[in-house]
């Protein structure tokens, strides 16, 4: 015995053969751990030592599923499958002890074994919907054969981990062990079986569960009811939903073929690579070339925070949130309540839904005070600011922090398209200020852009990397430019959905294109949802836009009942004639003929700006690299990830169509368009973004 190849060991204690596998970090079910655990198997069912089978992985966690970087090159034998149909097979006992995460295959792999244990931390899932896929490997044959079809279809299609205690109660997990003792438990428990002459539990001969739900369709007419709005645009959620009513339906090994053919399909199709390339794009984006992952940190334990606005009180609470107190500062005692009182609710609301224990609203409610003056913050580890956006309020703001703040500290803008470099220029601490731009509501989205000023320090960085983790959210890291990355590229978009306007196309014929491509709302829904009226004031209004014209007729978007569009009480939005007047003058005015704009041209001009503005942002490398562009518009507006971005898209789309397409509407983009070079480039050398690592 011993080891069985490089990733391999087998070894036999007291008539209990261990099979461990060691493939870091997360013993994905690669070609080799593959091969390994099949002739690992075979010797332990030829040695007549052996009784019972034990499958345990080292390090931190059990198969957390395939190996994702082998999916499009040439499968190898033996596949993952037949690795299943091997185990489950097998003529003695097999356990799989569960530590970690069982993942995808890895779940799969543990539903071929006759028995499963696992510690208390154990997860269990099948992600595959979140790669675009469905389980490959038997999973979604077998696991309703386990845990019941409708607990399958949840488990399938949101990809949800469920822990070890729940498993345990669906039937997916024999026995729960200690935590620490995985080894000798599974070696335990496998005795048992033998001792006991438990049978071979074969999960694909379970069969009661599945022929209960059949002749029921309504469960699968219900539940795509239920998530049709969720599921809106993806594929995959369909696919394993039909998985799950051919395990219904069909005898096992019908299942498994159906199994094979959707999984194939999915694999095969241009959803899934996209939402493959999004898995590998949220883990490239911390790495950043010249601040290596052991750069020094600096320790927050406590932040202040100037404004308890909208912006300022979202913020706080993702601070709140993992247990860092936070100081909040306002200028008028009002206003500093009613922003700790905005966020009381929101917490009371979350834990009304059941999502937060309720003692834990006071706990998070005590970590938070306020204050009217700036010197409390005086001992803080990290400032953000989130006040007015405007230049000289911030550089104000700025230059007080400077005099009041410990040295050592870092000093940080929510601004979300000013120079911070100019706002660090109020500073005597250029390298300790930096730009952590939060998108709004900030306690719920995932994006934070990581401004990077000119003379930020590297510690500096690593830090606010490291923390946008700890609050769970995505960072990007980009460079200083107008609106960074998000809000540069959404300008380039709103460009042309205000032209366009001009040119004969209403909102609601702008905003349907979009939708239907999978963004949550169109420009003009999406301005009436933020607020017409942002940056704008009576007395500065001069009628000479839709948008102004709107506001001064107080149609400031959906909290004023109208705005592009009109509401009614719950919010729904329908066609406004009102805004299609506003509209039509502003173009006889201009001695515009209106003219019919095709979905096409309205998708096309309003993403291929975006796509040549990111090719910008690249040559001027305000973004490290085209996938965190990607990353700041799925996480940052709602870009569909099946889509994988602008970025990605555009690769898709071939980068000379895009070029084509930008020449061929040319004068229609405005008189400043013009095309990146960098864009022009690739296009030229037939290349992708994705060619440009
Ligand atoms: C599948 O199983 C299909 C089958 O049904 C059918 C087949 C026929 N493969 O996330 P982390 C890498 S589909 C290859 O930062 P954490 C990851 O890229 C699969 N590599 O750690 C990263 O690399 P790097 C279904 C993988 O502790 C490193 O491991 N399974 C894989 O925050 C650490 O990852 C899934 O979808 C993989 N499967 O989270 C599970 N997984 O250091 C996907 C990870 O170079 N994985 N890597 O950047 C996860 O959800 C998380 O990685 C996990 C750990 C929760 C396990």
């Amino acid at each position: 015995m011993g080891a069985i190849n490089a990733v391999t060991d087998l070894s036999v204690e007291d008539g209990i053969a261990i099979i461990t596998i060691n493939n870091p970090p997360v013993n994905a079910l690669g070609h080799a751990v593959r091969e390994g655990i099949v002739q690992a198997m075979h010797k332990a069912n030829a040695d007549a030592a052996v009784q019972a089978v034990v499958l345990i992985c080292e390090g931190r966690t059990f198969h957390a599923g395939a190996d994702i970087t082998e999916f499009g090159k040439p499968p190898k034998s033996p596949w993952l499958p037949e690795v299943v149909t091997e185990i489950e097979n097998m003529s003695k006992p097999t356990v799989a002890a569960i530590h970690g995460t069982a993942l995808g295959g890895g779940l799969e792999v543990a539903l071929g074994c006759h028995y499963r244990v696992a510690v208390p931390s154990a997860k269990c899932g099948l992600p595959e919907v979140h790669l675009g896929l469905l389980p490959g490997a038997g999973g979604t044959q077998r696991l309703p054969r386990v845990v019941g079809p409708e607990q399958a279809l949840a488990m399938v299609t949101s990809g949800a981990h469920i822990d070890a205690k729940t498993a345990n109660a669906a039937g997916l997990i024999d026995e729960i062990v200690p935590e620490g003792s995985l080894r000798a438990s599974a070696i335990a428990f496998a005795k048992k079986v033998v001792a006991e002459k438990r049978p071979l539990k074969k999960v694909r001969d379970m069969n009661d569960k599945v022929e209960a739900a059949r002749g029921k369709p309504e469960i699968f007419a219900d539940f795509r009811k239920a998530n049709a709005r969720k599921f809106r645009g993806f594929l995959a959620p369909e696919y394993n939903i039909r998985t799950i009513e051919a395990a219904v339906n069909l005898p096992f090994d019908e299942g498994m073929k159906v199994e094979r053919t959707l999984f194939q399909e999915l694999m095969g199709g241009i959803q899934s690579a996209a939402q493959r390339y999004v898995f590998f794009a949220e883990r490239e984006v911390w790495k950043i070339p010249d601040v290596p992952a052991d750069t020094p940190t600096l320790p927050i334990a406590k932040v202040g925070i100037i404004g308890a606005g909208t912006m300022g009180g979202g913020i706080a609470m993702n601070f709140a949130n993992v247990g860092i107190p936070v100081t909040i500062v306002e200028t008028k005692q009002e206003a500093l309540e009613r922003g700790l009182g905005v966020i009381r609710k929101n917490y009371e609301t979350t834990a009304k839904r059941g999502k937060l224990k309720p003692e834990d609203v006071e706990k998070r409610m005590g970590l938070l005070s306020g204050t009217l003056e700036l010197e409390k913050l005086a001992d803080c580890d990290l400032v953000i600011e989130a006040v007015f956006e405007n230049m000289d309020v911030k550089k104000d703001v700025f230059g007080k922090l400077d005099k009041i703040v410990k040295q050592g500290a870092i000093l940080a803008s929510n601004t979300s398209y000013l120079n911070v470099d100019e706002i660090a220029s109020a500073t005597k601490r250029p390298e300790w200020v930096i730009g952590l731009h939060f998108f709004s509501p900030a306690n719920v989205m995932r994006l934070l852009e990581v401004v990077r000023g000119e003379k930020t320090s590297k510690q500096v960085v690593a830090t606010a990397m490291q923390l946008a983790k700890k609050i769970g959210k995505i960072g990007v890291l980009v460079g200083v430019c107008h609106g960074f990355v998000g809000n540069r590229m959404l300008a380039a978009r709103q460009a042309q959905a205000q032209a366009m306007l001009l040119e004969g196309a209403m909102p609601w014929d702008v905003d349907k294109p979009l939708y239907d491509f999978g963004m949550p709302m169109g420009p003009f829904a999406m301005g009436d949802l933020a607020g017409l009226d942002i940056g704008w004031s009576k007395e500065a209004s001069k009628s000479s836009t839709v948008r102004e014209v709107l506001c001064e007729m107080d149609r400031r978007g959906q909290k004023t009942g109208a705005g592009f569009y009109d509401y009614d009480e719950q919010r729904n939005a329908k066609p406004s004639p009102v805004t299609e007047k506003v509209i039509k003058d502003f173009a006889a005015k201009a001695g515009v003929t209106p003219r019919q704009i095709s979905e096409q041209e309205i998708l096309e001009r309003c993403i291929y700006p975006m796509i040549n503005e990111g090719a910008k942002i690249l040559e001027e490398k305000i973004a490290i690299r085209p996938s965190d562009i990607d990353i700041v518009w799925i996480n940052g507006y709602g870009w569909p990830v099946y889509r994988g971005g602008p970025m990605f898209y555009a690769d898709t789309v071939g980068l000379a169509n895009v070029v084509a397409k930008l020449k061929e509407y040319g004068p229609k983009l405005g008189a400043d368009f013009k095309i990146s070079p960098l864009l022009e480039k690739l296009a030229a050398e037939g290349k992708k973004f994705q060619d440009l690592k």
